[in-house]
């Protein structure tokens, strides 16, 4: 058996122990073995109906329907990115920043329409993920390879160590409050109403087609904001430059900062959790996440905003960094 109780270092250190010989302790780096999935097939068939789906609505998207409606599917990718991104990662996960009832209500709302389970479940993941980050009590374990980090790990039974560790995270800040308790009772009423009820329904008020309507803002919309969500379990854990913490898996990269609203500059993210920015810089067109909750927090509805010192941030660098930092010209500093 592993040595109970450790810290998440040892934990990776021995988590493999069971293959050393004569029973020692060896050892292992933090990747996985090869593993047999438990798959769920009611979610590989659905998640692939889903993408069939979503492949078509883009085309709708593209060629067919009318530009209202498609104005309206980037304003529902807008609103439910924010949901996950201002709302389930940064305020809720993280707790990042506070909201006053009115914003969480809002964030409550957009984080429905993106149908990525309940606050309460997805922030109990995630926290997760974090703490045991690139071993196997980590949902998305990276180091399974692209496709488990990407959907992989939603097409199959989780790892018996999520089950065991995760009961130690503490999730009572997020079940006290009302407004995710509600949401997660009333999830299967209140999410296929805003996910795809609702999508659906509003752009015949317009003169679009349901079926238009349907695999465009319902569909495709749903499709596009998972892909690109999961892009920040496999390519932000894989392909990008690790300015931060050369140690750990997440990469900055900008592309996918793009798509995702500012959540890109994951090896940041990692190192420095608690920054509501989850990035160094404040570049809004890089980070909309950011520009939201700056907006929310003029209005009053945001406040207490975390963020890290320039010094800490170059103390990090300059210890842990791979060098590839340019800002304010450190590298030429010393
Ligand atoms: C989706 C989520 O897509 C995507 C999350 C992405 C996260 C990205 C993070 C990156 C940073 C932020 C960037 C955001 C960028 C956004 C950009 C937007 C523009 N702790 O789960 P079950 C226990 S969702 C403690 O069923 P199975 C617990 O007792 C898509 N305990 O496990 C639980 O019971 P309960 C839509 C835990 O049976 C029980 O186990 N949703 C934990 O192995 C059973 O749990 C779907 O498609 C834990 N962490 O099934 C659903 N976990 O819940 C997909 C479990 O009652 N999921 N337990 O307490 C499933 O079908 C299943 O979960 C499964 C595993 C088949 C994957
Ligand atoms: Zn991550
Ligand atoms: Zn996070």
């Amino acid at each position: 058996m592993p040595p109970q109780g450790q810290d998440r270092e040892s934990w990776v250190l021995y988590e493999n122990d069971e293959k050393a010989d004569g029973g020692a302790y060896v050892p292992v780096p933090p990747s996985a073995e090869k593993r047999v999935w438990k798959i769920v097939w009611r979610n590989v068939i659905l998640f692939a109906l889903l993408h069939i789906g979503g492949v078509y609505g883009a085309y709708l998207f593209l060629f067919k329907a009318m530009w209202t409606t498609d104005l309206f599917a980037v304003l529902l990718y807008l609103a439910s990115g924010l949901g996950i991104t201002a709302g389930a990662h940064r305020l809720w996960a993280h707790k990042s920043y506070k909201a006053r009832l009115p914003l969480r209500i809002l964030l409550t709302i957009f984080n429905t329409i993106a149908f990525q389970d309940s606050v309460i479940d997805w922030a109990r993941d995630h926290r997760l993920h974090h703490k045991y980050s690139e071993t196997d009590a980590d949902p998305h374990n990276a180091t399974r390879g692209f496709f488990f980090s990407h959907v992989g790990w939603l097409l199959v039974r989780k790892h018996p160590q999520i089950k065991e560790k995760g009961p130690t995270i503490d999730l009572s800040d997020l079940r006290n409050d009302p407004v995710l308790h509600f949401q997660k009772k009333h999830y299967l009423i209140l999410m296929p109403l805003a996910c795809f009820v609702l999508p659906t329904y509003i752009p015949t008020l317009w003169g679009e087609s349901l079926w238009n309507a349907y695999f465009v803002c319902a569909i495709f919309r749903y499709v596009y904001v998972l892909n690109v969500t999961w892009l920040v379990n496999s390519a932000a854990h894989a392909w990008g430059s690790k300015p931060y913490d050369k140690h750990i898996n997440p990469v900055e990269t900008k592309p996918v900062s793009l798509v995702v609203l500012g959540e890109g500059f994951h090896n940041y993210h990692h190192t420095f959790p608690w920054d509501y920015k989850t990035a160094e810089l404040g570049d809004y067109s890089l980070n909309l996440s950011k520009l939201f909750i700056d907006t929310m927090a003029k209005i009053g509805w945001a406040y207490d905003l975390k963020s890290v010192s320039p010094d800490v941030i170059e103390k990090r660098v300059k210890r842990t960094g791979d060098g590839s930092h340019h800002v304010w010209g450190w590298d030429d500093k010393d």
